[in-house]
């Protein structure tokens, strides 16, 4: 069984070539800046600081890590901020990609996106991205507590119909705010982390 409780940030990298090497299981988190990745670490894990969060866009400039055991979950910047300097988002999407390239044991990508729109140009890039490097992913509809029943319905229509492989790919409506979609991660998780029979 996985004990959420055991977490504890490990470390940040701002390069790739600063990291440790790959000692275990490791799970992304990766979507548009703002989207909700530290957020919904922090609920996933039942804390409330555990990430850094804030309602300004690029809040995460680095990789961190963050150990249960010998499972490593990894807050990725984001993606597609528009304020920031082109310099300053090339270096970024690199160390994304990197990141998600690199010879690490990297078992499962959340690719996050808000639930309220049509996927971005970015985050269909990203799926592409993902399946190319044959990385599996499943997606987290974050901000779900802002539509109804009915919007959220209709939403999950559109984002299969619009991320490349949506027919395939396993979506999770999200909400940080009410808990919705935590018990469905941690059967995610449970599921990868006991199918490899990691003593964690
Ligand atoms: N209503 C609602 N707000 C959310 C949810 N998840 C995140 N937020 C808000 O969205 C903002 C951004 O959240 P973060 O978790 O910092 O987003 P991030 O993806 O880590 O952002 P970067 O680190 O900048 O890439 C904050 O104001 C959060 O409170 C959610 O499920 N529902
Ligand atoms: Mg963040």
């Amino acid at each position: 069984m996985l004990n959420i409780n055991l977490i504890a940030y490990e470390q940040s990298f701002g390069r790739i070539s600063q990291m440790p090497p790959s000692s275990g299981p490791e799970f992304a988190f990766v979507g548009r800046s703002n989207v909700g990745k530290s957020s919904m670490i922090n609920r996933v894990f039942n804390r409330k600081n555990l990430a850094r969060t804030s309602q300004v866009p690029g809040k995460t400039a680095t990789i961190n890590f963050y150990k249960l055991g010998q499972v490593r979950f990894v807050d990725l910047p984001g993606y597609g901020y528009a304020k920031l300097s082109k310099s300053e988002q090339a270096r970024l999407d690199g160390l994304i990609r990197d990141y998600l390239r690199a010879d690490r044991q990297l078992e499962l990508v959340f690719l996050l996106v808000d639930m309220r729109h049509s996927p971005s140009p970015l985050d269909k890039q990203m799926a592409d991205f993902l399946i190319d490097n044959e990385v599996p992913f499943v997606v987290p509809l974050t901000k779900a507590d802002k539509l109804s029943a009915r919007q959220q319905a209709l939403q999950l229509e559109v984002m299969t119909r619009e991320l490349p492989g949506g027919q395939d790919i396993t979506f999770i409506p999200f909400s940080s705010q009410t808990g919705l979609g935590v018990e469905a991660v941690h059967a995610v998780l449970e599921d990868i982390l006991s199918d490899e029979a990691f003593n964690i």
